[in-house]
């Protein structure tokens, strides 16, 4: 009977505490708040990344600078715009979830923002290019109630013209028919923002300006003749002096005095050295005793000009292979950046001259210069599409801030811009 008694006592005081139990998980997972010693919900604490330094924009109002405006120009801060960088995250204790409008503790980093001043100062330069490309994809679109095969062709015969290139038109053609099919329908609205899309993807291969990666990085210009190698040499040395950065200039064009003197004028301008050899003399060598000053000098920023050349002669192609590999003598890692000046309205020979100096000598990047003069500033998008080779600047102009940094998002903004070149409804 005692045993019973206790048995019945056991389950008794079991099941109660299988109640309180219970009731304590369904509590946690109604969301009552947990325990004040569990570690509060919280991003985890962030080092800002180690940024490498970026050239800085050139303030929009400074002129192609005489001395004394370079160095007040030092004074102003250029305007920036960037995410901002969360540095570390307080500890804090549990709190109540903040108000939606607040901003989110950790910004994303990555976030992206488009300066619609960058963005209006580009349509302006992109003026030639929207007229033709951008006007005449608006009238294909006006009016078109599917994408049927006379409007295909309209569209695949303007990107033509406008030197997209043969097998960018058929990728981005391909894929815009795809979404069509896939979605059932077509209006002139989503076409475009398809096209817009198809664009932005294809200019996102990295870009930006150049960072410093070596003490001092050295940048070898290479092009053929007239695309404007010095001028972005002195564009460049003139945005580096701006964000205080100390340059140096080599005359690698060895063969027309002219050349020299252009040089020579934008290095008085940013107060930087212009290293030269004799009239005639070895390019190589003159790009490996720049390096060596350079570096004695220890400045930030080496620029080295070096003669037109025509892409399909090869014993100009093996020279530039050889003042490459006599600067990679002078330093280990140089030079830090190779970047082709391609001319934006030799259209279609743009791509072709990419080819071939890729092949040649390892790109890093390209500066595609004259994109103010000319309808063709869709061979943007071949460059990147078939090449993969990054857009890194783009010239809008002879003055020195007329060299832009390329941003893929601001470019594709400026040219299909919804204002004035959004298709009719
Ligand atoms: N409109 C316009 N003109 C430019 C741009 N970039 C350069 N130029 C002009 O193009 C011409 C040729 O420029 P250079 O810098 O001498 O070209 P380069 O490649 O050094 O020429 P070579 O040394 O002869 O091979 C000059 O008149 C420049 O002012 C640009 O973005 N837009
Ligand atoms: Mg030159």
């Amino acid at each position: 009977m005692t045993i019973l008694f206790i048995l019945i006592g056991l389950v008794v005081l079991g099941g109660a505490a299988f109640a309180l139990t219970r009731k304590k998980s369904d509590a946690l997972a109604e969301g009552e708040p947990p325990s004040p010693t569990l570690p509060p919900k919280q991003a985890p604490t962030k080092q800002a990344p180690t940024k490498p330094e970026v050239l800085t924009q050139a303030p929009a109002a400074q002129p192609a600078a005489p001395p004394a405006a370079v160095a007040a120009a030092h004074d102003s801060e250029p305007e920036i715009i960037e995410a901002p960088v969360v540095t570390e995250v307080p500890k804090r204790a549990p709190s109540p979830p903040p108000p939606p409008t607040s901003k989110p503790l950790a910004p994303k980093v990555a976030a992206k923002v488009v300066n619609p001043k960058e963005v209006e100062a580009l349509r302006k330069g992109l003026t030639a290019t929207r007229g033709g490309f951008m006007a005449r994809l608006k009238s294909i679109f006006s009016g078109k109630k599917e994408l049927d095969p006379a409007t295909l062709e309209q569209l695949e015969e303007l990107m033509l013209s406008s030197d997209v290139g043969v097998k960018t038109t058929q990728a981005i053609l391909g894929r815009l028919r795809d979404r069509v099919q896939r979605e059932g329908t077509f209006d002139a609205d989503s076409a475009w923002s398809a096209l817009r899309a198809e664009a932005k993807e294809i200019l996102s291969i990295g870009g930006g300006g150049l960072t410093l990666t070596g003490k001092p990085t050295v940048v070898l210009m290479v092009g053929v003749n007239g695309v404007g190698k010095t001028t972005t040499i002195g564009k460049l040395a003139t945005r580096a002096s701006l964000a205080g950065q100390t340059v140096m200039l080599a005359a690698g064009d060895t063969f027309r005095a002219a050349a020299v003197q252009q040089l020579e004028v934008w290095g008085k301008r940013v107060k930087a050295e212009v290293v030269k050899g004799k009239e005639a003399s070895d390019p190589a060598a003159v790009a490996f005793d720049a390096t060596n000053k350079a570096k004695d000098a220890a400045v930030t920023l080496l620029f080295i000009d070096t003669a037109g050349r025509l892409h399909t002669k090869s014993p100009l192609m093996d020279e530039i292979k050889k003042i490459k590999r006599t600067i990679a003598k002078a330093m280990d890692g140089a030079p830090h950046e190779t970047l082709l000046v391609l001319d934006a309205t030799t259209g279609q020979n743009a791509v072709n001259q990419a080819a071939m100096f890729k092949e040649a000598i390892d790109l890093t990047g390209i500066v595609l210069t004259k994109l103010d003069g000319t309808a063709k500033g869709g061979v943007v998008l071949g460059i990147c599409d078939e090449l993969k080779v990054p857009v890194r600047y783009i010239g809008l102009g002879e003055r020195a801030e007329d060299l832009r940094e390329f941003d893929a998002d601001e470019f594709v903004e400026a040219l299909f811009g919804q204002d004035e070149t959004a298709p009719p409804a």
